[in-house]
């Protein structure tokens, strides 16, 4: 596919060597998690392989972005400006890798914080970019790397759920992002 070509061209000098293959990765990943939805795999690829096309830029930069475009920035954002990589970066494939699509974008936009009642694109991303298989660090990746093939939404819970206790963990005080929270309710009921 040319066009897939030409964006990991243009990629891998975006982006540094670790996340220009966990974004192969991702890809990847989300092309599998459509095969075993019936979902268009074009478009699950293009939407994994763009996820993290803004992660290299400079907070500053992020800033900058968002500041120039009407790209409204939430007090967490400000505090936590690698959050931005996620509109920065649907922003960016919009205007720059000339993504039309309006699902890849918000499937890009959301990947990093979910958002309640999520499409399946939306799903595939957010799971692809937890399970791809160069991802590590992560709490029960086993389990939920057969679930994410058996059931989205139950995968979804489980992130979720790990996400929100990793961010609540009493190591690191790290500010919640609202959308995180909201997401998390809406999949969990909060019951965890
Ligand atoms: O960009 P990636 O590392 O591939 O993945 P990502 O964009 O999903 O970011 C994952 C990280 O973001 C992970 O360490 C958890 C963190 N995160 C998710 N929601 C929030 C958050 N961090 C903060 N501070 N607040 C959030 O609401
Ligand atoms: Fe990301
Ligand atoms: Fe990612
Ligand atoms: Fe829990």
């Amino acid at each position: 596919n040319e066009r897939l070509n030409q964006i990991k061209k243009t990629l891998k000098k975006e982006l540094d060597k670790d996340r220009y293959e966990h974004t192969l990765g991702v890809m990847y990943t989300s092309a599998c998690l459509a095969m075993a939805n019936g979902y268009d795999m074009e478009k699950a690829q293009l939407a994994g392989l763009l996820h993290d096309c803004a992660k290299c830029i400079p907070n500053e930069k992020k800033l900058k972005i968002c500041a120039k475009n009407n790209i409204p920035v939430t007090q967490v954002e400000k505090d936590n400006p690698f959050l931005l990589h996620a509109k920065v970066g649907a922003f960016l494939a919009r205007v720059l890798y000339e993504v039309e699509d309006e699902e890849i974008l918000h499937a890009i936009s959301v990947h990093t914080t979910g958002a309640p009642a999520m499409n399946t694109l939306d799903k595939i991303v957010f799971i692809a970019d937890y399970i791809e298989p160069k991802r590590d660090k992560a709490a029960n990746l086993k389990e939920i790397r057969k679930t994410a093939f058996e059931d989205l939404d139950e995968a979804l819970k489980m992130i979720l759920c790990d996400t929100i206790h990793y961010l609540n963990g009493s190591k690191n005080d790290k500010n919640i992002d609202p959308m995180t929270l909201e997401t998390y309710h809406y999949y969990t009921g909060g019951s965890h």
